[in-house]
């Protein structure tokens, strides 16, 4: 009798039943398909499914992927005799590339990139007086950074009233994330890694491809293109790049999170210029934000700050690619034979006027 009644009460609500199965199996069939990018566009999975793992079992969107196919061009044969630079170490033992003039053709990146229409963002922080490298890099970063590439300079300050109105080419915009600041210098240099992860996951991962992470106190003097492109990517440092181990300025306290031994590691990274695909550099951040939050914890404060955290994840996490001080040059150092571009290079500044202003 009671399982009749039952059997009628569901019955009348057939219509709710069903559309609550329906619901149910969307949301199971979103969940599969999540993969770590947005849970939202996940549910859009009928359109796009790309990153679900049991699509990529059954292998059909194998045939969706983008051909990159280089046209007839002009340029001269690689000769494996007479390789372009014999004065620098042009490949590390993980097989990354170190990027010199002289290695690469513009040409053909540029064909393989622009079929790919990239996205670049850059970051760069101007909090408190460091507004006043602004205008002087944007406007060097549009002649030379990534011409004719989509690229979004994301400027995080705590003054957006002070970020100049620079003219940009199409296809580039300035985007002013407002941030707070800090009253120590190092902290608000250390703070970069927590806010581009932040930003990485919540904006970055939906507008870009790439994300570069660089100093604002710097302007751009030569080519900077996609050549420095890869999942991840570091600097060296111009005033360690021919340097020993024991040598480097890595943190040598084995209680912070950013210890290295002077056995280990392989170059000095420079703090002012890495990074990578938007998931990598997230990575990456969201790693070095946690170990200075740790060393917080524990009452210690890395040497150099976020570039000693940046060194210790490079040394345990490869780089896939890593850049020649030609990407980030200090003209005090002179100009060695070696440097046969500075395009990136320091601008000069008084320590004492400009920070903690
Ligand atoms: C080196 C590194 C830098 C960082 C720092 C840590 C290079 C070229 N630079 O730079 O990346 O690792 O050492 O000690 O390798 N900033 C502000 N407002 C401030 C202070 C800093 O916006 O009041 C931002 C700004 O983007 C600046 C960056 O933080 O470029 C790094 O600070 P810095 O340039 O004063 O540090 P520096 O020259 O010692």
């Amino acid at each position: 009798m009671c399982a009749d009644k039952w059997i009628n009460e569901l019955w009348k609500r057939k219509h709710h039943i069903f559309i609550l199965i329906i619901l149910l199996f969307v949301f199971w069939l979103s969940w599969h398909t999540y993969s770590g990018r947005m849970w939202i566009p996940s549910l859009s999975f009928y359109c796009s499914l790309n990153f679900s793992d049991h699509v990529r079992k059954d292998g059909s969107y194998l045939d969706h992927l983008l051909e990159i196919r280089l046209p007839r061009m002009n340029y001269s044969q690689p000769n494996i005799m007479n390789p372009p630079r014999t004065d620098v170490l042009v490949m590390t033992p993980w097989f990354a590339p170190i990027i010199w003039d002289g290695t690469f053709s513009t040409d053909i990146l540029n064909q393989q990139f622009k079929q790919r229409d990239v996205r670049v963002g850059l970051t760069l922080f101007a909090i408190k007086k460091y507004v006043v490298f602004l205008q002087l890099f944007l406007e060097t970063a549009e002649k030379f950074f990534m011409v004719g590439y989509k690229v979004n300079y994301y400027v995080l300050t705590d003054r957006p009233e002070a970020v100049p109105n620079v003219t940009l080419k199409e296809g580039r915009s300035v985007v002013v994330l407002k941030t707070q600041s800090n009253a120590r210098w190092q902290d608000i240099s250390m703070r970069r890694m927590e806010m581009i992860s932040l930003f990485a996951k919540k904006q970055f991962i939906g507008e870009v491809d790439y994300i570069v992470c660089v100093d604002v106190d710097m302007k751009f003097s030569d080519h900077v293109g996609v050549e420095i492109l890869s999942d991840v990517f570091g600097t060296l440092h111009p005033g360690f790049y021919k340097g020993q181990r024991q040598r480097f300025t890595y943190e040598r306290r084995s209680e912070s999170q950013a210890y290295i031994a002077s056995d280990e590691g392989d170059f000095y990274y420079a703090g002012g210029f890495f990074g990578g695909t938007v998931e990598e550099v997230y990575k990456l951040t969201n790693h070095c934000s946690h170990a200075i939050l740790t060393d917080k914890a524990n009452g210690i404060e890395a040497i150099w700050h976020d570039e000693s955290h940046l060194n210790k994840y490079l040394l345990t996490h490869k780089p896939t690619k890593i850049l020649s001080p030609e990407y980030l040059w200090d003209n005090n150092m002179g100009v060695p034979e070696i440097l046969k571009k500075r395009r990136f290079v320091a601008v000069p500044k008084n320590h004492n006027q400009i920070r903690n202003k």
